[in-house]
């Protein structure tokens, strides 16, 4: 078999990119580990940047998205029983961002996928990249009980944190940067109607939460847990008694509690692989870099990569350009150290660390109470949640 881009993934990354490139007529196979059921039934991030909605409506996969997505033009901080509203959009001359679930972008992109006839391998194991340091990469792997090999161009590792791309790259040739959070995002999904009209991030005492959504009757919450606990450590019950314990009460009087039908626990950590191109071996999104999901940028990440592999394959087809191919790793990890900069800050800002103590807590509420009454302050926050330029 042979086809100009291998794309190892099937997450939203190695999807947008596909459907990108068959815009422009370059051929692809996706090799995917997962069923494709297990793909769409992941539950993960919910907030879009207006790059990414760009990207989206440019890679003809947004109907949906303009039908059901919910504008929103600002957020909440809470702390010390208040709560302050950032309008986003007076702060960044009228930028908002768009609540839509990745498993709806996920679903849109695989369906378009499917509608062009693109080819698509679930369940696929041994994969591996070879011959990217030369001229002839290809990438071998296990399907139906029998081996594989797809000659091609180039190879898009877009398979996630645990995937096999990043740890195909040559000995020695990568340099990794990681903080763990001493901590977990314990999430659930519940079909009652959100506790407010857009997102609020909660700093107390006892741990962060977060009041999210995926439409006007269906709610996402996180609370901050013990990274060493599990999912059955939570009933419904504790799970909406915690959370109404960290919100502010003009909040908690607003929260609708109801059945879970979706409950899982996320560790945190801030991740990032250096360089991002091992010569005809790309990588792009959760495979390069990680971050704690508190700025809503995983998958925002994973999209203005693609946005700059794209431009460098397109260049490269249709022009025999390189150059975006040689800039490709450094202008994407200008973009990804922004973000895993500010990241790492509104997480720090906003959760309980086991050291602290009461001056800690004091120190994060003085921080949160000088940002909400700084408009310079506030912007700052603003301009990175909304999504820094492209
Ligand atoms: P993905 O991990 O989504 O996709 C990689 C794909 O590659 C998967 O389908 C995987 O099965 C496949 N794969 C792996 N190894 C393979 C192999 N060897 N061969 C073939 N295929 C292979 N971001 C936010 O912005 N907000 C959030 O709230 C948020 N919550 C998250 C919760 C969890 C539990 C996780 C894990 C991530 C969360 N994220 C969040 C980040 C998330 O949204 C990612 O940024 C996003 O999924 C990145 O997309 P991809 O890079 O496509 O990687
Ligand atoms: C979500 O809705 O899943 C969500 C929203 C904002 C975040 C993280 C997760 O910062």
């Amino acid at each position: 078999m042979r086809t100009q881009v291998v794309i190892i993934g099937s997450g939203p990354a190695g999807l947008l990119l596909g459907q990108l490139l068959a815009g422009i007529g370059v051929d692809t196979i996706i090799l995917e580990r997962s069923t494709r059921d297990h793909v769409l039934a992941r539950v993960r991030a919910g907030v879009l940047e207006q790059g990414t909605v760009d990207l989206l409506e440019q890679a003809g996969v947004a109907r949906r998205l303009r039908a059901e997505g919910l504008p929103h033009h600002g957020i909440s901080l809470a702390f010390d029983n208040r709560l302050h509203r950032l309008d986003l959009s007076a702060l960044t001359d009228g930028k908002h961002v768009t609540v839509y679930g990745q498993t709806e972008v996920t679903r849109d992109l695989m369906e378009a996928r499917e509608a062009g006839g693109l080819a698509t391998c679930f369940e696929v194991t041994n994969v591996a990249p070879a011959g990217f340091d030369g001229s002839s990469p290809f990438v071998s792997f296990d399907h139906g009980g029998a081996s594989h090999r797809i000659d091609c161009d180039y190879i898009a590792g877009c398979d996630g944190f645990h995937g096999v791309s990043r740890q195909a790259a040559p000995a020695g040739a990568l340099k990794t940067y990681e903080r763990r959070y001493p901590f977990g995002w314990l999430g659930v999904l519940a079909e009652v109607p959100p506790a407010d009209a857009e997102l609020v991030y909660a700093n107390h005492a006892r741990g962060f939460a977060l009041c999210s959504m995926r439409s006007p009757t269906r709610s996402r919450y996180y609370v901050q847990c013990p990274i060493d606990d599990r999912v059955e450590d939570w009933s419904d019950q504790r799970f909406w008694d915690e959370l109404r314990r960290r919100l502010p009460e003009t909040v908690t009087d607003a929260v609708t509690t109801g059945p879970s039908f979706e409950k899982s626990i996320a560790p945190l950590r801030s991740f990032v692989a250096e360089p991002m191109r091992f010569g005809k071996l790309f990588l792009a999104g959760d495979a390069a870099h990680i971050v704690p999901p508190t700025g809503a940028k995983g998958l925002n990440l994973a999209a203005s990569d693609v946005r700059y592999l794209f431009e460098a394959f397109r260049d490269h087809y249709a022009e025999g350009s390189s150059a975006g191919l040689d800039a490709y790793s450094q202008r994407a990890l200008s973009r990804v150290w922004k973000a895993v900069r500010f990241s790492w800050w509104m997480t720090t800002m906003l959760h309980r660390f086991p050291d602290t103590d009461d001056f800690g807590q004091r120190i994060q509420e003085a921080e949160l109470d000088y940002l909400v009454h700084s408009r310079a302050a506030s912007a700052a926050l603003a301009e990175n949640y909304v999504g820094l330029p492209v």
